[in-house]
């Protein structure tokens, strides 16, 4: 028999062990006070067990009053019981959360540009530091503006030299003929036809070509277009300002080569490639190995057919124009083996810029 039945268990005095055991057991400061508290009243010689174990020696006329009040008792005092467990366990891990500052913190995974990004911004900071405007332009352009305007009217044998992915073809219903973007020079007649000279804004944004890749090749990667339009503008602010925007973005000890090149919207036209890039640790070309230059942009003075098509008067005006590819220039300034790095998404590559 329990050391606690000593007296005739009655259900006053049942309801009274009932509510100081749970009193005792609101206050308890934790797991540990609880475990004893279970002991007391629920465990092997604890006071409810004592009074169930005291109820055959009732007289039988009271046994089942007191057998249900009792066992009623058991399980309200199992379920609190079990209730201060769990309230005590979540404010001792509250607790230990907001104090423990001795835990080692979660790695937070910061974002960052994209490495393309991150050129074009420097790139077009290097141009609006010599007071040109940024502006972008359509992804899905005209015919009309990827090539007529730019003096390449249907059938003309220069639009192979840029593998084009339409969208629509001319139809019936006189629907104009729509693609991809080859390049970003036609944004030079939009930007005309919506002003007057002088102009000089540059223009990155996305292109697409049907070719097959390789190592300076993709099928979509960046252009920034350049376009200054002014009375007077000669080819020496054509090298001044590319020089310029070459020193700004490799610093003073790359060297520059311009070589005459065919455009059919420029006149006269050139390419300029930069020195390739040498590793400084090993002395070795990480990018085409065999080349000395690699070309990064094509470039030239605006024909007169492109100013006359858009209302400028060629007789007053001149200009030049550019356009170059960002990714080609992120490999020669990094030492980037292979533009397909730029759009595989590998993180491994993404992190190192
Ligand atoms: C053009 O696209 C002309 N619109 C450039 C231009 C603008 C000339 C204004 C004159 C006046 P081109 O196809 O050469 O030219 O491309 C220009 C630059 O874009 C290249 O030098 C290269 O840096 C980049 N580029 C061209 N094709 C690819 C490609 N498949 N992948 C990556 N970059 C490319």
């Amino acid at each position: 028999m329990s050391q606690h039945a000593t007296e005739t268990p009655s259900p006053a005095s049942i309801s009274a062990l009932t509510t100081r055991a749970l009193e005792e057991l609101t206050a308890l400061p934790d797991a540990e006070s609880a475990e004893q508290w279970r002991v007391n009243y629920l465990g092997r010689r604890g006071h409810i067990t004592g009074l169930l174990r005291s109820i055959p020696q009732l007289e039988p006329e009271r046994r089942r009053e007191v057998g249900t009040q009792a066992n009623l008792a058991k399980n309200t005092l199992e379920e609190a019981l079990a209730r201060r467990v769990r309230e005590l366990a979540e404010a001792e891990l509250a607790a230990r959360d907001a104090l423990d500052v001795t835990l080692p913190g979660r790695p937070v995974i910061a974002g960052r540009l994209h490495p393309t990004t991150q050129i074009v911004r420097e790139i077009c900071d290097a141009f609006i530091a010599m007071g040109f405007s940024v502006i972008e332009g359509p992804e899905v352009e005209l015919d009309h503006y990827n090539f007529e305007m730019l003096n390449i009217p249907a059938g003309h044998p220069a639009r192979d030299m840029w593998n084009s992915l339409w969208v629509d073809y001319a139809n019936e219903e006189g629907q104009q003929p729509m693609l991809l973007r080859t390049h970003t020079s036609p944004m030079q007649a939009r930007v005309m036809e919506a002003q007057e000279p002088p102009v000089r804004v540059v223009v990155p944004g996305k292109c697409y070509r049907y070719e097959a890749t390789d190592a300076t090749h993709e099928w979509h990667f960046y252009q920034i277009e350049g376009l200054a339009v002014a009375e007077g503008i000669t080819f020496a602010n054509l090298k001044g300002t590319l020089y310029e925007f070459a020193r700004r973005v490799f610093g003073p000890d790359r060297q520059i080569r311009f070589r005459c090149d065919y455009f059919p919207f420029v006149e006269p036209g050139v390419d300029m490639s930069i020195s390739n890039f040498v590793d400084p640790s090993t002395g070795k070309r990480p990018i085409n190995r065999d080349e000395d230059w690699i070309e990064i942009m094509g470039a030239g003075m605006v024909h007169p057919r492109v100013l006359e098509g858009v209302g400028y008067d060629p007789q007053r005006c001149t200009g030049f124009a550019f356009g170059m590819g960002p990714e080609r220039i992120g490999m020669l300034k990094y030492g980037i083996d292979d533009i397909r790095h730029f759009y595989r998404n590998d993180v491994r590559f993404l992190r190192q810029f």
